[in-house]
């Protein structure tokens, strides 16, 4: 009996031995000062600048395929467009945004389906506010409504877009910012590319497929079941 006893913590020692030595260090590097422009970074900089302190979303605002960030506070709203390059640019003055109200919540979404991205935000005590997408500049997009056979929105499904060379990941969801819920469809900014894209999906259930020829500029329903 002895001897097994000895046997089994062995096993369970050299598992928990080769676990650890497999395990991949995990290191932050704090990019803030330099990716996001004129936020206060410094020790206690919270305290003094009120104007970050809310929610926040991530979605593409102007339709380069890029996502853009959206930050909710107490002082002002803040937009930051995606440069590509790992860093952003504060585009809140070119984007008219004025909400300086204390906001909490904020929810992206196509609220009048021309392509673009729209935001709702809830404000502390006050009323919420739609603020509704005006760009320019025809960039193109693909707006896609994941459903299962009996039409239920397939949220946490996985899409990978591919149009003229260019591969975009997304996924449908509704999660987002503080008390706030998104439009379940995938939004897929195009920028100049009109091409029909083929769209691979890989559904909440583990199946994947791939729906070829799926047309820009417009939404488009896949129906789990329906692709190849
Ligand atoms: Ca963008
Ligand atoms: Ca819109």
């Amino acid at each position: 009996m002895r001897t097994r006893i000895i046997v089994v913590v062995r096993v369970v020692l050299c598992s928990t031995i080769l676990a650890a030595s497999a395990a991949r260090a995990i290191t932050f590097a704090d990019v803030t000062a330099t990716a996001l422009p004129g936020i206060a970074t410094a020790p206690g900089a919270e305290a003094v600048d009120p104007k970050y302190s809310g929610g926040g979303a991530v979605g593409d605002c102007d339709g380069d395929g890029l996502p853009d960030l959206y930050f909710t506070g107490s002082g002002h709203d803040v937009l930051y467009r995606n440069r590509g390059d790992g860093t952003f640019e504060d585009f809140t003055v070119q984007a008219s945004l004025g909400v300086t109200a204390a906001v909490r919540g904020a929810a992206f979404g196509d609220v009048d389906n021309d392509g673009d991205i729209d935001v709702l935000v809830a404000n502390n005590n006050g009323p919420p506010r739609l603020l509704v997408n005006q760009a320019t500049g025809g960039a193109h997009w693909l707006g896609l409504r994941l459903v299962g056979a009996g039409g239920r929105d397939q949220v946490g499904a996985r899409v990978r877009v591919t149009t003229a060379g260019t591969v975009r990941h997304r996924r449908a969801h509704a999660d987002g910012s503080y008390a706030s819920a998104n439009d379940p469809r995938v939004h897929v900014g195009l920028g100049a590319s009109p091409s029909p894209s083929e769209v691979a999906v890989q559904w909440p259930d583990g199946r994947a497929e791939t729906f070829s020829a799926v047309p820009a500029d417009r939404y488009t329903t896949l129906t789990e079941g329906a692709g190849r």
